[in-house]
């Protein structure tokens, strides 16, 4: 049976990650047996979740999991599409988990009540003289991060306009199609509802946030994708 290592479902999201979120979908797509580990971050071999174990097999990154699921048990999450489909769908996904996200994370990160609603918990297991010291280090890192994306280098401001001209983007890429191709998920959709349902947690407030809750098909296209792969 195929474990992924998982963060877990908290602040109301089907998993911490957008990406471990994605992952969970393409599994329940594949309609393969899996079970997930909510201990094996420190493992990561690239250091980030997801990453999946199938056996000696041990694949990480959302992509190429994906892609291994494909391969290995002969499915194709993106089928029906043209080529030019598949193109924009790869380009979709790209704008997503290399730009929207970074807005994501760093507003959970880097705003400090979503900090303190959030991933404070994160190191509830670090002895208290050395916690503050551990998350102190960790914002400054991420911060580093976010400036090496370059989203970091931009004012608030200048972020949210870029960030939610993606939603907007997607909004319309979505349209009033049930999902990102029409009336069947696929693979994409996987992508989008992880960011979508990030975005939108009630937990996090941001521009971000307040932008997509003007957008009523992410919001229909959420609870649409939750009804579909998280009834259980
Ligand atoms: N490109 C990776 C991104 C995964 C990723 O960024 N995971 C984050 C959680 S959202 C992580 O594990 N971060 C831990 C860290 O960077 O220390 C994928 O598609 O799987």
């Amino acid at each position: 049976m195929i474990t992924l290592y998982a963060f877990g479902p908290l602040f109301g999201l089907c998993d911490a990650s957008p990406f471990v979120t994605k992952t969970l979908v393409h599994l329940k797509m594949s309609g393969l047996a899996f079970s997930c580990d909510y201990k094996g971050f420190e493992h990561a071999p690239k250091g980030k979740q997801p990453y999946i174990r199938d056996g000696e097999t041990v694949i990480a990154d959302s992509v190429f999991i994906r892609d291994y699921l494909e391969a290995t048990y002969n499915l194709d999450f993106d089928q029906g599409l043209d080529p030019i489909a598949r193109a924009q769908s790869w380009a979709i996904e790209r704008m997503l988990e290399d730009h929207l996200y970074w807005g994501i994370m760093s507003a959970r990160w880097l705003i400090p009540d979503n900090f303190e609603k959030g991933p404070r918990h994160f190191f509830q297991a670090i002895p208290e003289e050395h916690r503050e010291g551990a998350i102190q280090g960790t914002l400054e890192a991420i911060q580093k991060r976010t400036q090496a994306h370059g989203l970091g280098l931009h004012t608030p401001h200048e972020q949210a306009a870029q960030i939610n001209r993606s939603l907007t983007s997607l909004s319309v890429l979505l349209g009033d199609k049930a999902f990102m191709f029409g009336d069947t998920p696929t693979g994409l959709d996987a992508s989008a509802f992880g960011m979508v349902e990030g975005v939108l947690c009630d937990t996090f407030s941001s521009p971000y946030r307040d932008h997509a809750r003007t957008l009523p098909n992410l919001i229909t296209y959420r609870e649409r994708m939750r009804e579909r792969f998280f009834a259980d």
